[in-house]
């Protein structure tokens, strides 16, 4: 039995036992070494990030095509010049790579960008992992895997399902839909190609193909879950490709592989399409296609994740409805630290543990250490602050309690989902 916490040594506990505990971070963009160069990282990339851009293009009178037209360099060397030195970076996504640079041991105050990409020259990827995975603190990295890109698509089938060589088992597989259930129109012909029996007419012959891409994926890639991203006007059920695709051929197989179905919904696709990947904006959703999915397929798992700030409250209330229903991070817009804040404890006092409360939607190696640092920052903070309240009841609590709980917030909470029987 540890010693009972204290309200002198709560504080210090829980921000230990969040730093300590090795994450598991449920939803990136990043690609194991294997894939070669998809995999970003270095100062120019997270320089560049789209988060940045958008800041960026806010300041600049240049043309968006003129922007395209930059070389990576010149590209960062335009958002530093904006964001970092004509204004103060404490934007959140400017922050992150301050964070990122003062925790790989670089001189923020330098301002050294000529120096900060030397750095970087002189890493050697493998390596480079190693130490990001040690400041970040994870034991898993959730990759987003599209067996419609190409260059995926040849490691996957070339070097991996080939057996030529394996998977760095820190990183884990999504297969990730959104190709095949948004634009089911060009989507089918891709499948033809591929040898699947299939028209676009949603017949029993094609549904009964497109479940066994869906296996053949599922065999390939072993993913921890399926999952795509919905615009924010998602409606389940409807007369449409996309609904049908979900309800006759991902749920069936989510259920008989145990594989659960991450459904990420808010966006507004493309709102200024000159931004490129800077150009999606956010819409709020009718849960009610929410409330069919859990209450229609209760043997089914979902995991979720909604872009509305509006959509966050009626999330937390209908996974008390339905536990085949588990929430997990901030995502995106909302991974802010205000907004972290609010909903990261709304949760709690919603749903106790059983939610996922972060991830890090990392698109460069590189912004691992930051997102993950203003993550647990934010988190330890606030369960300082619930911890409390429970204490000020009389309740006494372990440390090896609060390391359970944190355990499971931190993305335990992932694979216990996966191994429940519903
Ligand atoms: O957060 C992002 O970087 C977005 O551009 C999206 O990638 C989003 O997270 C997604 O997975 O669709
Ligand atoms: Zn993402």
């Amino acid at each position: 039995m540890t010693q009972p916490i204290t309200e002198k040594t709560l504080q210090k506990t829980v921000e230990q036992v969040v730093w300590d505990v090795k994450a598991t971070d449920v939803h990136t963009h990043l690609y194991a070494p294997i894939f070669g160069d998809i995999l970003l990282w270095g100062f120019n990339e997270l320089v560049t990030y789209h988060y940045l851009i958008a800041e960026a293009m806010r300041w600049v009178d240049i043309p968006y095509d003129e922007y395209w037209q930059k070389t990576k360099v010149e590209q960062a060397d335009l958002i530093w010049q904006t964001l970092f030195l004509e204004n103060t970076p404490y934007s959140e996504a400017c922050r992150g790579v301050l964070t990122t640079l003062d925790k790989l041991g670089l001189d923020v105050a330098s301002r050294d960008i000529k120096g900060y990409r030397e750095y970087f020259n002189d890493k050697q990827l493998d390596e480079y992992v190693d130490e990001v995975f040690e400041l970040a603190n994870l034991k898993t990295v959730v990759m987003t895997n599209d067996p419609f890109n190409s260059k995926e698509r040849h490691v996957w089938l070339e070097k991996l399902k080939a057996g030529e060589q394996e998977l760095d088992p820190r990183f884990r597989a999504a297969l990730r839909l959104d190709m095949l259930l948004c634009s089911w129109e060009k989507s089918w012909h891709q499948l033809k190609e591929w040898g699947f029996d299939v028209t676009p007419e949603l017949n029993g012959q094609t549904v009964g193909e497109v479940q066994r891409f869906l296996r053949e994926w599922i065999q390939i890639m072993n993913p921890v879950y399926m999952a795509v991203s919905l615009t924010y006007d998602f409606m389940l059920p409807e007369k449409s490709a996309q609904s049908e695709l979900i309800e006759r051929c991902v749920i069936p197989v989510s259920r008989e592989m145990n594989v659960p179905f991450a459904l990420m919904v808010g966006v507004k696709r493309q709102l200024n399409p000159g931004l490129k990947d800077a150009g999606d904006g956010v819409g709020k959703m009718d849960m009610a296609s929410l409330d069919y999915l859990c209450s229609q397929y209760p043997h089914n798992k979902f995991l979720v994740t909604l872009l509305a700030r509006e959509n966050q409250h009626e999330l937390a209330v209908l996974a008390r409805k339905f536990r085949n229903l588990m929430p997990f991070g901030c995502w995106w817009f909302l991974n802010n630290p205000s907004l972290i804040e609010e909903i990261t404890s709304m949760r709690l006092e919603l749903l106790g543990n059983s939610v996922i409360l972060q991830h890090s939607d990392a698109r460069v190696l590189d912004q691992l250490i930051y997102k993950w640092a203003h993550s647990r920052q934010l988190i330890a903070e606030i369960l300082v602050r619930k911890y409390q309240d429970v204490m000020a009841t009389g309740w006494v609590l372990t440390e090896a309690e609060i390391r359970q709980d944190v355990e499971k917030l931190m993305g335990g909470n992932l694979w216990s989902f996966l191994e429940r029987k519903l």
